[in-house]
């Protein structure tokens, strides 16, 4: 299609206008319409969703961007996986990927592809060891997603963890182990659904896909709409989805892994226990409270193998320690069904914490092998939640977005203003270019004392009954007043009389979101009573039990008050900064192309909107203004001496320094360099593909030479 055609235009609905604009939407515009979906900025890989098969992935592909160097072929994002790899391999150093964009962008088919590539590329001696690990690091996804991943409103395969997966790798670049880090699961996902989305996926999977066998083991009936936690959404099937298949892979892929027979069954007991747990209703009869339907409790009872009446009383009552005495206090109504679902939500979420557990000891690195120990350095790859907004916001939301703060912060730290940093330290003249740095919003979230985690908190420790979300808003507006990312949603008039305001809005750096703080107190303080952790402990089953240790506490021991949820996650937010920090990162920056999860559509606001909140415009200006490419002076001459007569076979003759200002002189390309304290600088990526052909077109002759003077020494 050309770029006149008024056809395309009236496609993507672009004006000429424009089109004639020079923002960087419009080159990943022109370059996404003729099917390539990637382009780079400096080094930093800009990936547009495709919403469809793309035949770019393949063998043929994998040799074309293996080895070499990023700006010898055209963008793709094996080029930043094949940079990442080869700066591990060569130069020793631990590397990272890290891949953001909003929901629906492809960061996880990116994580995908990412180690699809390294997989192709290792292991040429078709070792064993390195093919099981090979193996395992591909297979694990399918059963994270299972279990970590849902339809939203955003993506009908929506991450609902955070994901950083360590490939550990051997002296000669093929993996030996990893580790996965998990980020913060969605668990109240477990047991609520807005309109149009669904639980996690293993529940749908496991009732289309079991045998007959097992469902009537399990006492399941095949019709999602039978249990009360996963219909909620109104959307137990979806077309882009096959449950069935899924199961299948999921079950393969177990079995790959090596979780035994007795493992798997009881990971799906539990998943069946969260259906039937849902379906329990309380009532009270003469001022008792007792449970609806027992059938379902007997279910749940024989799956967790606990033992019946030690659940239903777990359920109705709880045991309080007070002052040295032990009592029983019966539930309320709302009690009960808030504890059924903590338990819920809590046995979910250290099922989802044990399958990780599992994965790692599957792929830990043998320390015990000296050369392992002393010899490997790392990939490091970044999946997590991107930025969402939906009609309802909650503390899900805010953390999630919060953490898609902190990623875009390490951007700006490493990519604009390191960069910019970088020219005044090595002595290059520099015109600094300005960008919003969102870590004024960072800090609205984390900062100690002041911060919105930490007014929760403080919330959330005041024991009396009386501390509520609107109170909680009501303080967080006090302490935030005037703040410039924050402001508390006025209730209309109309409703001034019959409720509190319940809604906060903060800028954030891609947009502003409304976020409702019913449900933040109680999320945060994330409190599982005691009773359910020592039913848990009791279990019959040895995986579930050992997933409880702290089960096997007595009621008088006093314990501390664990940390909130919010602080929690800050904490693991900034370990996973400063851990990415310590290496040499790599960029992928997704944009979704539309909201219809189209392969045609191209919405150019929506696509401006993303590139200028990515910071991209201000990437442009750096990178344009600035140099593509930069090397230390030795590395540099490493690579390039043998192309001037003045370096190779001997340079003897001075500084690293002066021999590379030769070779460049003789190239012709002095005016597009600029030499700094310790590095070289380049301004046009087509010098170094220049100084790259110069060089491959040398190599096969220096190869014959080297074979004539080795044979001369035989
Ligand atoms: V979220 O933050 O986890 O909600 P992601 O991870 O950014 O989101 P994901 O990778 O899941 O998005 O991509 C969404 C969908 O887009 C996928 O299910 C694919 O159907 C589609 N997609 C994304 N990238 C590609 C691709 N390179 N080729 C083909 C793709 N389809
Ligand atoms: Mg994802």
């Amino acid at each position: 299609m050309q770029r006149s055609d008024p056809q395309c235009r009236r496609l993507v609905g672009v004006s000429k206008r424009a089109l004639r604009r020079r923002h960087p939407a419009t080159a990943v515009l022109w370059r996404f319409k003729n099917g390539k979906i990637y382009t780079y900025i400096g080094e930093v890989c800009v990936s547009v969703n495709p919403y469809r098969t793309m035949n770019i992935y393949d063998n043929s592909y994998v040799n074309q961007y293996k080895g070499r160097e990023l700006f010898e072929n055209p963008p793709h994002i094996f080029a930043i996986a094949d940079a990442s790899h080869k700066v591990m391999k060569q130069q020793g150093r631990d590397t990272c990927i890290v891949i953001s964009g909003e929901s629906g962008s492809g960061k996880t088919e990116a994580s995908k592809i990412i180690m699809k590539y390294i997989a192709a590329v290792t292991n040429q001696g078709g070792q064993k060891d390195i093919e099981r690990v090979k193996n395992i690091l591909i297979q694990s996804n399918s059963i994270l997603e299972a279990f970590g991943n849902a339809k939203t409103n955003r993506n009908d395969n929506s991450s609902r963890f955070g994901k950083y997966m360590d490939i550990h790798f051997d002296f000669k670049g093929d993996p030996i182990g990893g580790h996965i880090n998990k980020y913060l699961l969605e668990k109240c996902r477990v047991i609520y659904q807005q309109n149009g989305e669904r639980n996690f996926h293993c529940f749908y999977q496991m009732l289309s896909g079991c045998s007959d066998d097992m469902l009537r083991k399990f006492s399941l009936s095949r019709n999602p709409s039978d249990y009360f936690y996963v219909k909620q959404g109104n959307a137990t099937k979806v077309s882009t989805i096959n449950d069935k298949s899924d199961f299948k892979d999921v079950t393969h892929s177990l079995n790959s892994l090596d979780f035994s027979k007795d493992e798997q069954d009881s990971l799906w007991k539990i998943v069946a226990a969260i259906l039937h747990l849902g379906n329990i209703e309380f009532m009270n009869q003469d001022e008792k409270l007792s449970v609806k339907n027992s059938k379902s409790v007997e279910y749940v009872a024989s799956l967790l193998q606990v033992q019946r009446k030690e659940l239903e009383r777990a359920l109705c009552e709880r045991v309080i320690a007070a002052r040295g005495d032990i009592m029983r206090k019966e539930h309320t109504e709302s009690e009960a069904n808030y504890g059924r679902d903590a338990l819920a939500k809590a046995v979910y979420d250290r099922l989802f914490g044990w399958i990780v557990d599992r994965i790692n000891s599957a792929i830990s690195v043998d320390e015990s092998n000296y050369q392992y120990k002393y010899k490997s350095s790392l990939i490091g790859v970044l999946d997590i939640y991107g930025f969402e907004i939906f009609d309802n916001n909650s503390f899900e939301q805010f953390c999630i977005n919060y953490c898609n703060e902190k990623l875009q912060q390490l951007f700006i730290e490493l990519v604009l203003k390191q960069e910019q940093e970088e020219y005044n330290r090595e002595g290059i003249e520099w015109q600094n270019i300005d960008y919003f740095n969102n870590q004024i919003i960072c800090d609205l979230v984390e900062a100690q004392h002041t911060g919105i985690l930490s007014i929760m908190d403080d919330a959330c420790k005041m024991t009396a009954e009386r501390v509520t979300d609107e109170l909680l808003l009501e303080n967080m507006d006090k302490k935030l007043k005037g703040h410039k990312h924050y402001c508390s949603r006025q209730l209309k008039p109309a409703f001034k009389q019959l409720r509190h305001k319940v809604d906060f809005q903060i800028t954030h750096y891609a947009g502003d979101v409304t976020y409702c703080i019913n449900g933040f107190l109680d999320k945060n303080k994330d409190t599982l009573f005691q009773d359910f952790k020592r039913l848990l402990y009791s279990s019959q089953d040895l995986n579930l039990r050992n997933m409880w240790p702290e089960g096997s506490q007595h009621i008088s021991e006093t314990t501390k008050r664990p940390a909130t949820a919010g602080t929690l996650f800050k904490n693991s937010m900034q370990e996973l900064v400063k851990n990415l920090l310590s290496k040499e990162p790599h960029y992928v920056r997704c944009i979704k192309p539309n909201e219809m999860k189209s392969a045609s559509a191209f919405d150019v606001e929506r696509v401006q909107h993303q590139v200028s909140y990515l910071g991209l415009v201000e990437n442009v200006r750096v990178r344009r203004a600035g140099f593509a490419y930069r090397q230390r002076y030795d590395r540099f001459l490493k690579r390039y001496k043998m192309i001037s007569q003045f370096t190779w076979p001997n340079f003897r003759s001075g500084q690293d320094r002066d021999g590379i200002k030769i070779i460049m002189d003789e190239r012709g390309f002095s005016q597009d360099v600029k030499y700094g304290k310790t590095k070289i600088f380049i301004r046009s990526p087509r010098t170094i593909f220049a100084l790259e052909s110069a060089r491959n077109e040398l190599i096969p002759g220096i190869a014959t030479l080297i074979q004539k003077t080795w044979r001369g020494y035989r």
